[in-house]
């Protein structure tokens, strides 16, 4: 059996090209952000890629074959179907084995990258610890990942939903390179700053793909996690997400939430408090991780010739 993987034909030419190529995920499309919030981010994501030299490479599970690279209806499909599964990396196989249709979280995506040959991916924010997590055991998968797959994920450091000093602790425990780009702190997705000081810091895309080589050149497998604070104009204060966060906790233990459901309840539950300027930050944060990854990509394709 050959796993079946459709790489679209402008992402399949950079990648046999060596040009610049940012894979996407999709999970932020189907379950992160409502209609038609969610659309706009996706076409608004690729528009930055492109805008900034690199092909965009959106990844899901169509009829259970993984594509890399999808057009307008697919990102339209998953934008608004009902119930599109949320695909992490135990369920991929599954998903292929019964020819179903879902969108990919960041561990599921990061492993189409690798197998498509892409090096550079960009999201909003991975999954971690989540808080209680000594009780509910709530880890995401993204964090093992990052341990096992060669890719480098940039996003705005981790929810602020999660318990951050443990998701930074798990990291450092798989001896993932945790690299905040051009400041001292890790950034909270929302807010420039979660209070504490990043693992690693790094100040230009060079030195990134540096460091992966180097990190593939010792035999070390797994990828890094680089960290990009939201723009100033539009953060969100840290003690203004905490508000706002304690009542959403409140209702997902209420409503008994659990699994994969918890990181899209508790981001509708903050947009919804909110008034939806999470939401307009959110998609902020995206482009401009997404303009990050593609400079990152530069640099990588800059090597490769
Ligand atoms: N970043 C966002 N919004 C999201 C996610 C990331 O801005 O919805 C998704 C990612 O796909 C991430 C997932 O992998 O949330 C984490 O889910 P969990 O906590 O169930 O592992
Ligand atoms: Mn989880």
């Amino acid at each position: 059996m050959t796993i079946p993987v459709e790489i679209k034909p402008e992402v399949k030419d950079a990648i046999n090209c060596g040009t610049p190529v940012v894979a996407l995920e999709t999970s932020i499309v189907a379950q992160g952000l409502p209609y038609p919030d969610n659309l706009e981010t996706a076409f608004e994501i690729e528009r930055t890629v492109a805008r900034a030299n690199a092909t965009p490479a959106s990844v899901a599970v169509v009829g259970g074959t993984i594509r890399v690279g999808l057009g307008e209806p697919e990102l339209e499909f998953l934008a608004t179907g009902k119930n599109v599964r949320k695909l992490s990396r135990a369920d991929l196989s599954t998903a292929i084995a019964l020819g179903e249709t879902g969108a990919t979280t960041v561990s599921a995506t990061m492993i189409c990258a690798q197998a498509a040959g892409i090096k550079v991916f960009a999201t909003g924010g991975i999954g971690g610890v989540h808080r209680g997590a000594e009780v509910s055991f709530d880890i995401s998968q993204d964090l093992r990942e990052l341990a096992e797959t060669a890719v480098i994920v940039v996003s705005s450091g981790a929810k602020a939903i999660l318990d951050i000093p443990k998701t930074l602790e798990v990291l450092e425990t798989l001896g993932v390179p945790v690299v905040t780009f051009g400041q001292d702190d890790f950034p909270a997705f929302w807010s420039r700053s979660s209070g504490m000081r990043s693992p690693l810091r790094l100040d230009d895309p060079e030195t990134v793909i540096q460091a992966q080589l180097a990190r593939e050149h010792l035999g070390l497998r797994g990828g890094m996690l680089v960290a990009n604070p939201i723009p100033e104009f539009a953060e969100i204060s840290i003690e203004t997400v905490r508000y706002w966060l304690a009542d959403a906790l409140s209702q997902a233990k209420r409503q008994g939430v659990a699994g994969k459901a918890v990181t899209p309840f508790l981001l509708g539950a903050i947009a919804e408090r909110s008034d939806g300027k999470s939401i307009s930050s959110n998609k902020v944060l995206v482009s401009n991780n997404a303009k990050l990854a593609s400079e990152i990509a530069v640099a990588y394709s800059a090597k490769l010739h």
